[in-house]
């Protein structure tokens, strides 16, 4: 008999599929208060995602917020149902290795939601990684770089324990980047705050600062200059309307980082286009997904616009991601800020990140390239062992 060849029929029955989605809510105490202009995080909560595949890779990919509902549209609560309810049914039974389609056919079927898709690609890459035996890096396109510079956010509140807690990333050699998270007091208090600790590090760390959105754009005009002569090289999103920004672009000698007015490759080109940032917060979870960030800073790239790697403070799963998708980027003019694990009590990988000499080295096994510690992911998950243990 003559068979004809149909090559997606015939890859379609080849191909490993989707066989089940898998969502966790994983609460975890940070180490201190965490204080930022729309929120103070006392924990942090990681929605986890894992993909069961028929030929038995399991791919896990994760998803955070900041302070609930207080940064953005999503939840950790939200992305789960979303994943449960809507994503679930649409993957079940897809090619599992066809990333990008099965990608775009959850497009078509569910609006938005970009911190859940960036968690289910995240997933699916980490599987394909695995069934091929090759970073996500390298699914990509490959990577420019082994190790990322990481800053660390100080946010405690207080410019003294700030200090103190400067200086000990220094001594480990774990930071000598600074975001000081500022927003929240008085403006003149807030420029006092950021002075005083550029006046205690010196030339041994870079200080920069988070607005996350709270000043007007009169507060911004004085607060920039005042920061500028302060020492402060670097001020992220301290309006929240993007053409805001655009118009204190290059009236001060300090750069303007765009964060909240990135949602993607769409809004990265109405930015860029109106020439309203010097450098770009690229985020997986703002992006939605991995391969969106590879297109926010193409389009970054194309204008001009310098980058950064930002964070929704993730936490290893989401960072290590992150570095993936930084570590293929041209341009990485201003580091990152890959530090979530960190600012977690507790570990919930196997073998922990190697965090030293300043940077983050991206892990080189297949996938994502690292194992959960399940028995602590157990233990932390809500209604798990240790809410059980504490509710006795
Ligand atoms: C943000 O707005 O950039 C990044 C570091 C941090 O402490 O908060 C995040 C969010
Ligand atoms: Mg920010």
């Amino acid at each position: 008999m003559n068979k004809t060849f149909h090559p997606q029929a015939s890859s379609h029955i080849l191909s490993p599929v989707v066989e089940r989605v898998e969502t966790v809510l994983v609460d975890l105490p940070t180490i201190r208060p965490h204080k930022l202009s729309v929120a103070t995080m006392n924990g942090q909560t990681l929605m986890l995602v894992r993909i069961h595949c028929s030929d038995g890779i399991v791919g896990v990919g994760e998803g955070t917020t900041i302070g609930g509902l207080a940064y953005g549209g999503e939840s950790p609560e939200g992305m789960k149902l979303s994943i449960d309810t809507y994503f679930a049914p649409v993957m079940a039974g897809q090619d599992a290795t066809r990333v990008q389609a099965l990608m775009a056919r959850l497009g078509k079927m569910v609006k938005e939601n970009r911190f859940a898709k960036s968690a289910v690609e995240t997933a699916l890459l980490d599987a394909q990684g695995k069934r091929l035996g090759v970073p996500i890096s390298e699914l990509l396109g490959g990577r420019q770089r082994d190790r990322l510079p990481v800053a660390w956010t100080l946010a405690s509140g207080d410019t003294a324990r700030d200090i103190d807690e400067a200086e000990r990333m220094l001594d480990l050699r774990r930071h000598r980047i600074f975001k000081l998270k500022i927003g929240a007091k008085p403006i003149r208090e807030d420029i006092a705050h950021v002075a005083a600790i550029k006046r205690a590090l010196g030339d041994r760390g870079a200080v920069r600062v988070d607005v996350n959105m709270a000043w007007s754009e009169g507060d911004a005009a004085f607060g920039l200059a005042a920061l500028a002569d302060a020492g402060c090289e670097l001020v992220e999103q301290p309006v929240a309307s993007a053409a805001a920004l655009g118009r204190l672009m290059r009236r001060f000698p300090v750069a303007l980082m765009a964060d909240e007015s990135l949602h993607g490759p769409e809004s990265a080109f109405a930015v860029a286009r109106a020439d309203g940032a010097d450098v770009f917060a690229v985020k997986i979870e703002q992006s939605g997904g991995l391969y969106g960030a590879q297109r926010v800073a193409a389009i970054a790239d194309a204008a001009g616009i310098a980058l950064y790697g930002g964070t929704m403070l993730e936490g290893a799963v989401g960072t290590v991601a992150s570095a993936h998708v930084f570590s293929t980027f041209a341009n990485l003019q201003w580091g990152t800020e890959l530090f979530g694990p960190l600012l977690l009590t507790e570990e919930i990988l196997e073998t922990p990140l190697d965090y030293s000499e300043f940077e983050l080295t991206v892990p080189n096994g297949p996938g994502l390239g690292l194992a959960l510690d399940e028995d602590r992911v157990a233990f932390f998950a809500r209604d798990g062992f240790r809410k059980i243990n504490l509710s006795k």
